[in-house]
């Protein structure tokens, strides 16, 4: 029987095996020059990401809702200071900052139960007049602080917004305006070292944030 060029035969066989064997080394050649490629470009690409490459060159972001980092350092500084910071015979100097924002600079204050007496400070840090931007520094027992408060728009500016001859009023500054300063002397013979007082500025609305404790340490 001869070979027509269709049927089959042995060499055409083995030619059809060997070319298989040849396009598949040849594909098998090439996936791995491609998977190397691939790899080396993955590994350029996410390298970039890694942790500890090229942290200077990375898009900072515009906003940063709240940096735990520095919240926690602050906190932590913040809390060291004040221990570190009070002092008792220091403490019968009291200074604090109003500004425009209606904001004072400190939430507590604390003294010294052996202060003979105690002198506040008060500087306004803003620019606003005393109509508008007033501000001063007022002492209760926490449980006069809101009567108080709300008792002082009555007393109007003339009075420094302080109720006239009100004896929950324990110690109390004028009203001062912007790039304006001043103090207020007091004992403070009468408050106890376990009570809970309440500083706040008593321009009208002012009270709601400009407040703080003022504690008397024994
Ligand atoms: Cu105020």
């Amino acid at each position: 029987m001869s070979d027509s060029g269709l049927g089959f035969s042995v060499k055409r066989f083995v030619i059809f095996i060997v070319a298989c064997a040849i396009i598949t080394l040849v594909f098998e050649g090439m996936s791995d020059v491609g998977g190397s490629m691939i790899k080396g470009q993955v590994s350029r690409t996410t390298s970039k990401f890694h942790p500890e490459k090229n942290v200077g060159d990375r898009i900072k972001p515009v906003f940063v809702l709240e940096d735990k980092t520095a919240v926690a350092s602050a906190e932590n500084s913040s809390d060291d200071s004040v221990v570190d910071s009070w002092n008792a015979a220091d403490s019968c100097e009291q200074v604090i900052e109003g500004n425009d924002m209606l904001q004072f600079n400190l939430k507590e204050m604390k003294v010294s139960a052996a202060c003979d007496s105690v002198t506040v400070t008060l500087k306004h840090t803003g620019v606003m007049a005393a109509e508008i931007m007033g501000h001063n520094w007022v002492l209760t027992t926490d449980s006069d602080f809101m009567p108080v408060a709300t008792a002082a728009a009555g007393a109007g500016l003339e009075n420094n917004y302080v109720p006239v001859g009100d004896d929950r009023v324990l110690s109390a500054t004028s009203i001062i305006g912007g790039g304006e300063e001043t103090s207020v002397t007091f004992s403070i013979g009468s408050l106890s070292a376990g009570d809970d007082y309440t500083f706040f500025c008593s321009f009208p609305g002012h009270y709601a944030i400009m407040k703080g404790s003022f504690k008397v340490i024994a």
